[in-house]
């Protein structure tokens, strides 16, 4: 029993066409019409199956099979949201899977002691909003209604007025969290979005850890003014100051803190952004990450000391704000086994390693048994264009996470122990 590779080619073909960029990589966020075609896609395929589908508050869609066998499900699935000029990869390969195994576990009638439940969340990349996983946040419980008001875009637009504009039923938030009790063990199939499988390679990657990470917005209030007549000694410019203290966050998480701690600022916006005008106002985004909280602790101390130095000396005004954070999470020993038993008995070429993305399987953790499963990246890339994974290494992958649910949703018939 194995995925069918050329259904799910015909998916893919589909499914790549929405997007806002079709000349420069994927751009499909959360709410747009891009990703509204991709849900009615979706949403076709699983009424096709007879699942029993369910789009909750925020947009997270739940498509459960064998929803009559009254026992907590086998949850898998990942995001169909992007980042802008994105790859076509990222989250939708693990939708993808998902639903080609719920149709292969449907044709060959497969005998489920446990239903299966496909899940795609809403909101993971944070394209909208800078928040990373808003989606499966809201579906554990992490943020709520208020949260969701408070929340806002780029123009203004909170979280809860996005979703309801969307056609949700964002009041009832709340009352969609997830229950422990309807979920027995969450898989995420992704791909890597780094360079270690292709690099050793290695078909398939078994997730131990997921980095966590925080996210600050940092504002910086200089004075507007000529960029001919004004002398150096005079200016209190933001954007010198922003560039001192971005070179000086990536030397600290390079030389000073873990090895596996990242920092990067992705993202600045410059007013009023004119070559001859000494810039009013700067915001740049920090994004600090670690599977050690205390990598992720160094570099933020070092960020604020160092703004607060910066803001003195160049007479700036400072503010910085935590707009999103997720701790560092071990995944489940008993689902990472049950990959790795299933790998060895298919004789997979894998490795055990730690995830620097972070997921939504990650905020799934308290409330399943949660493992992931990862798919080589070539060249490393990911977040852009150039992302890809090969079919061959979506084919293996998929057909470890099928073998994977039927290890986990199929009792085993007990073996008769001859006497000896
Ligand atoms: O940003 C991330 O780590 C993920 O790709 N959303």
């Amino acid at each position: 029993m194995e995925i069918n590779l050329d259904r799910m080619r015909n998916d893919f073909s589909a499914i790549v066409s929405f997007t806002k960029t079709p000349n420069h990589g994927c751009t499909r966020f959360s709410y747009s019409n891009e990703d509204r075609q991709v849900r009615d896609y979706l949403l076709l395929q699983m009424q096709g199956l007879g699942l029993s589908i369910k789009v909750d508050a925020i947009g997270n869609i739940r498509a459960i099979y064998g929803e009559e066998i009254d026992k907590p499900s086998i949850m898998i699935g990942s995001h169909i949201d992007t980042v802008e000029n994105g790859g076509k990869y990222g989250g939708l390969t693990g939708v993808l899977v998902a639903l080609e195994i719920i149709r292969v576990l449907k044709e060959e009638q497969v005998t489920l002691s446990r239903s299966v439940e496909l899940i795609i969340f809403a909101e993971e990349e944070g394209s909208n909003f800078g928040i990373t996983m808003l989606g499966s946040k809201v579906l554990t419980g992490k943020y709520g209604i208020a949260d969701l008001q408070s929340i806002r875009n780029g123009e203004g637009d909170s979280a809860y007025d996005v979703a309801k504009r969307f056609g949700l039923d964002i009041e009832s938030a709340e009352k969609d969290v997830l229950e422990e009790e309807e979920v027995n063990a969450m898989i995420e199939l992704h791909i890597e979005q780094g360079a270690v499988l292709e690099t050793l390679n290695k078909s398939v990657g078994i997730v131990q850890a997921i980095a966590g990470m925080k996210t600050f917005k940092v504002t910086l209030e200089g004075d507007s003014n000529h960029a001919g007549t004004t002398p150096m000694d005079l200016r209190q410019d933001p954007l010198s100051g922003a560039g001192n203290i971005i070179s000086y966050i990536q030397r600290i998480a390079k030389t000073v803190a873990l090895p596996t701690t990242v920092a990067t600022v992705g993202k600045i916006i410059c007013e009023p952004n004119m070559p001859n005008v000494i810039p009013q106002r700067v915001v740049f985004f920090v994004d600090v990450r670690d599977v050690e909280t205390k990598g992720i602790d160094l570099v933020v101390d070092r960020l604020i000391e160092k703004l607060n130095a910066v803001a003195a000396e160049d007479k700036l005004q400072c503010k910085i704000e935590l707009i999103g954070a997720s701790d560092p999470v071990k995944l489940s020993s008993r689902i990472v086994q049950a990959i790795e038993e299933t790998a060895s008995e298919y004789g997979y070429n894998y490795l055990k390693m730690n995830s620097g993305a972070v997921h939504d399987a990650a905020m799934m953790t308290d409330v399943t048994d949660v493992g992931m499963i990862f798919i080589p990246s070539m060249g490393g890339k990911s977040h852009c264009p150039e992302e890809y994974t090969r079919e061959k290494d979506i084919k293996s992958g998929g057909d470890l996470l099928l073998q994977t649910v039927i290890k986990l949703a199929v009792k085993r018939k007990k073996t008769n122990r001859t006497s000896s």
